[in-house]
């Protein structure tokens, strides 16, 4: 990240004024398509994309020395199951029966990735129909389970995508990753959703084709149904009934965008999609937190808690502790709770302290270890100050046990704001 951008993303926070970044967009009349990387610079995608939270393609050629591209790709551009197969046969992989619906999800079991390649095939020579239903190979965490010899050059993260907290947080404690693969015949696809704490996504498709239906932040609202509830399937007849979804006059149709073999999609923060597998299609999909939807995900967490505690209301005078109950029921609905989050900003704002420090005494070298380097760290200790600001002041933070915490949120916020002034200048 160049100082320039650093300087204009910073003021783009100010002029928010604290507001949720991209928050409430109406649909775009369609989906920028960027062709060349040469002429595709890091400063436009932060100016043209993260900080106005739109999609964008990304031709191709973005995606073409990658491994996976050559090696998991029949010349006729279809999965290579033998070379896939004899890389990964035994590895049991979760997979999802697009057929039954599970809430707003799909019920997953888990397979050699040998017994689904089978499964593909009778799939393939039953006209795509199987006796077994329609099933999805989704959120294989395929470096998670892997060496890194086994990960040859499978692929090059994009210098795009490349500030990704989520990830730098779950290598930092080397338990789990956000990371994933998804393959499975035309057919195969994901019902209506937003990502997980509203983080971005990007998705390459390795081979094959997908069909994306987008919604963006707010336009989801005209989708809930007489209870509140959002559809499973955005295309159902059922949304067409008006008693049971009052607003859906007051919706808009999705962008559409088909994402062709080799194609990179940015998926913005809390954008809702619909995704469907035009051909047999193998991708590679991440989640990715960083500087730019920070605030996002803080404002995510705080609906969903709100939620629980409204679920839960009737007995909240009755229960001790009743508070501390709903960070476990939030924990256990929305896979993090506050102390968590804290937890999460913890370990980013150290290491990112770390660089300045080294920065400042003269010791950092050229050597930040971040992709974007030092501008890049300059900006990320800015977010993270404000999104902890904000943290230790709400009720909910406050009635957290934070007795063991080390350093004390107040503490690491200080030191947050001495780094933001000290760091100005550079
Ligand atoms: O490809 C799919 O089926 C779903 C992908 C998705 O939802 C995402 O990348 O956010
Ligand atoms: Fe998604």
């Amino acid at each position: 990240m160049d100082r320039e951008t650093r300087i204009f993303a910073e003021q783009h926070f100010r002029d928010l004024g604290g507001q949720v970044p991209g928050g409430c967009l109406p649909v775009p009349s369609g989906v920028a398509f960027i062709q060349v990387p040469d002429a595709f610079p890091y400063a436009d995608f932060v100016k043209g994309f993260l900080l106005p939270n739109l999609p964008c393609v990304f031709s191709s050629a973005f995606t073409e020395g990658w491994g996976s591209r050559r090696r998991w790709v029949t010349s006729a551009g279809k999965p290579d199951f033998e070379y896939l197969l004899q890389k990964y046969g035994d590895v049991v992989v979760p997979v999802a029966n697009c057929e039954v619906r599970e809430y707003n999800s799909n019920p997953k079991e888990h397979m050699p990735f040998r017994d689904y390649v089978s499964y593909w095939k009778e799939y393939i020579q039953g006209g795509c129909s199987s006796p077994r239903g329609c099933l999805y190979l989704k959120d294989w965490h395929l470096c998670r389970d892997s060496s890194v010899e086994d990960l040859e050059d499978v692929f090059t993260l994009p210098v795009y995508f490349s500030s990704d907290w989520l990830n730098e947080f779950w290598d930092a404690l080397n338990v789990d990753d956000y990371r994933f693969v998804y393959a499975g015949p035309m057919g195969t696809w994901s019902p209506f959703h937003a990502d997980i704490f509203h983080s971005f996504s990007w998705s390459v498709n390795i081979c094959g084709r997908k069909k994306w239906l987008f919604f963006p932040p707010g336009q989801e609202e005209a989708l809930r149904d007489c209870h509140g509830a959002l559809p499973y399937d955005m295309t159902s007849p059922e949304l067409l009934d008006t008693r049971l979804y009052p607003r859906i006059q007051d919706s808009s149709p999705p962008l559409e965008v088909i994402q062709e073999a080799g194609e990179m999609v940015f998926v913005p923060s809390g954008w809702h999609h619909q995704v469907y597998n035009l051909d047999d299609t193998i991708s590679i999909n991440h989640n990715w937190i960083n500087g730019f939807n920070l605030a996002n995900m803080w404002h995510f967490l705080q609906q969903e808690l709100q939620a629980v505690q409204k679920e839960v209301s009737e007995w909240k005078d009755s229960m001790p502790d009743w508070h501390h109950h709903c960070q476990v029921i939030m924990r256990s609905c929305t896979g993090i709770n506050f102390e968590e989050f804290y937890h999460f900003l913890k370990v980013i704002a150290e290491r990112r302290l770390l660089i300045l420090r080294q920065e400042l005494e003269g010791d950092g070298g050229n050597n930040t270890g971040l992709e974007l380097g030092l501008q890049q760290a300059v900006f990320d200790v800015g977010r993270l100050t404000d999104v902890l600001a904000s943290v230790v002041t709400h009720p909910d933070f406050k009635r957290v046990d934070i007795s063991a915490f080390s350093p004390q949120p107040e503490e690491l916020l200080q030191q947050l704001e001495h780094a933001v002034t000290t760091a100005e200048a550079l």
